[in-house]
């Protein structure tokens, strides 16, 4: 059988379920920390383990163009070459070709790019997607769409949303169904409301084994992408995964949940995290801020990673003032350790029949700061 859901709670519109794949089980609602290029950035996939992520994400225009496909598939699959024997879950190019590549040529079957890397060209399609990410070996594939570019007209919109369902189709097609391994669909349709719907019954007429919310956290505002989640999700099957993708901070995590989102990506997390930016349970702190320099006390005394638990503010500070490669790499692990644990205490929240509370106590503490 594909990989399936099960629900085992729910709390107003969120849910709690598990996902039940070939390369093990995953709680949801779930984080997935991002590994574009077969490495969360700045991370060991066993540092990722020790934070509780079961679930990652790849990118299949990163990889195609470095090694290639062909060469992660002689690897043993991306599985294997990087150390995460879990499940994965593969982009499927297109959104990456639009914002990295260079000389995109859009038509009707596919897109034609130049690598960001060296200037060769490329194709991907449908079909050339989908077959990259079984080389890969990804558990979970995403259809090959169009991310709507915001903002854009309704006519717009609507001729973009209507391209990535007839690729959406082809994706189905291209697809080779596998024990544990699944596809899902995406939902596009900019801000307006009648395209999304079309959009998420075109996908539930295919029938997919989760369903993605794609071409939100694009510039539109958190109200907005609020308001298609609350209009969108209530038309999606009941019984299947829902991944809202690229999102997001702490914030729109939790409301997200609070809407029915099952499952995130974002490099939120891992970026912050190279950049001096630490999400705590006191709010976001840039460890570069002089205000550190003599601070003895851990980052976030609610935080058990090596981090928060072997050193001060005042050390993490000093790593950025020197650049030294250590503050990357410790402010990386805290902040997706921070990501785990607010989607663990989510999953309790739900379980437990306490989501408002808890989210509202959560948002609380992000507004107090440091006591
Ligand atoms: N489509 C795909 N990947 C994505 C997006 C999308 O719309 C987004 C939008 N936030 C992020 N990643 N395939
Ligand atoms: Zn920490």
């Amino acid at each position: 059988m594909t990989l399936s859901w099960t629900q085992a709670a729910a709390d107003g519109a969120a849910r709690a379920g598990v996902l039940h794949t070939a390369h093990g089980d995953v709680e949801t609602p779930v984080f997935m920390p991002v590994g574009t290029a077969g490495t969360v950035k700045a991370m060991t996939a066993d540092a990722v383990r020790s934070t509780g992520a079961k679930l990652i994400l790849g990118n299949t225009y990163h990889l195609m163009l470095r090694p290639g496909a062909e060469r992660v598939a002689r690897l043993g699959g991306l599985h294997r070459m990087m150390d995460w024997p879990g499940p994965i879950l593969t982009d499927s190019g297109g959104f990456q070709v639009m914002s990295l590549a260079s000389l995109r040529k859009m038509d009707k079957d596919g897109v034609t790019f130049r690598s960001h890397i060296d200037g060769t060209a490329h194709r991907l399609t449908p079909e050339r997607s989908i077959e990259i990410q079984h080389l890969l070996d990804a558990t979970i594939t995403m259809a090959f769409d169009e991310c709507t570019p915001f903002p854009a007209t309704l006519e717009q919109a609507r001729s973009s949303m209507e391209l990535s369902m007839r690729w959406a189709g082809r994706s189905r097609a291209a697809f080779t169904p596998r024990d544990g391994y699944g596809l899902f669909g995406i939902v596009q349709g900019s801000v307006f409301a009648d395209l999304r719907a079309a959009s998420a019954d075109a996908l539930t007429a295919i029938g997919f084994e989760g369903y993605a919310i794609g071409g939100l956290a694009v510039g539109e505002g958190q109200a907005a992408m609020f308001e298609v989640l609350d209009y969108t999700l209530p038309r999606l099957p009941a019984d299947r995964p829902r991944y809202l993708m690229g999102v997001g901070t702490p914030d729109d995590l939790i409301g997200s949940v609070q809407r029915g989102v099952d499952m995130f990506d974002c490099v939120m997390p891992t970026r912050a995290g190279r950049t001096a930016r630490a999400y705590t349970s006191q709010g976001v702190f840039n460890m570069r801020n002089a205000r550190f320099a003599d601070d003895a006390r851990p980052l976030d005394p609610a935080c058990a990673c090596p981090a928060c638990s072997r050193h001060s503010r005042a050390y993490l500070h000093h790593l950025f003032r020197c650049e030294e490669m250590l503050g990357p790499m410790l402010l990386t692990w805290h902040n997706i350790q921070y990501y785990q644990d607010l989607m663990r205490g989510l999953r309790a929240a739900i379980g437990e029949g306490r989501l408002d509370a808890h989210a509202a106590a959560t948002r609380a503490a992000w507004q107090r700061g440091e006591e």
